[in-house]
């Protein structure tokens, strides 16, 4: 099977989490950490540095990798695999671009409603410093068919 490989890096606190609006793209509407595509030949973690910078104009300090998700969505045969990378300190302030409208939200008003259904599942792993992978089966965007989670 194919796959697309991409990075979501998360921007938190021991009690606020860095946001992006998606303002375009796969997922527009949606609350999201950063992150993309990984061009070829391009190492993963750089990928994952140079969108935050393209995206919000900072640079993070202590990218940490946490873990691998594999994204299937049904009746397409390409899966997804993003890689998941924390970060708490940062250089540059957030600041709004043509993709993303950065906020923070407190861990309590996380707005889930408007995010990626499986973050609501993950969210806790990452705030509790675990590394883990992640399966989930979608369809459509919006319903989750089946998912596995893995603390690694
Ligand atoms: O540039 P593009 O729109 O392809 O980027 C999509 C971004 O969204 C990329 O950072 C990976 C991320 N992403 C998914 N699926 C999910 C998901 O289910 N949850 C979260 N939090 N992010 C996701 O592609």
């Amino acid at each position: 099977m194919n796959k697309k490989i991409t990075t979501l890096l998360m921007i938190h606190d021991d009690q606020k989490i860095l946001l992006g609006l998606k303002k375009r793209g796969f997922a527009e509407g949606r609350w999201n950490g950063f992150g993309g595509k990984v061009n070829p030949g391009e190492d993963i973690g750089s990928a994952a540095m140079r969108e935050v910078g393209e995206e919000i104009g900072v640079k993070p300090l202590d990218m940490k990798k946490r873990g691998v998700f594999t994204f299937e969505f049904e009746g397409n045969p390409e899966l997804l695999e993003m890689h998941l990378f924390s970060a708490t300190k940062f250089e540059g302030e957030p600041s709004e671009g043509e993709e993303m409208r950065p906020q923070w939200y407190k861990f309590d008003e996380i707005p889930f409603d408007t995010m990626w259904p499986d973050d609501r599942l993950w969210f806790p792993l990452l705030f509790a410093g675990k590394n883990f992978n992640a399966y989930f089966k979608f369809r459509g965007h919006d319903e989750i068919l089946e998912h596995k989670i893995e603390e690694a």
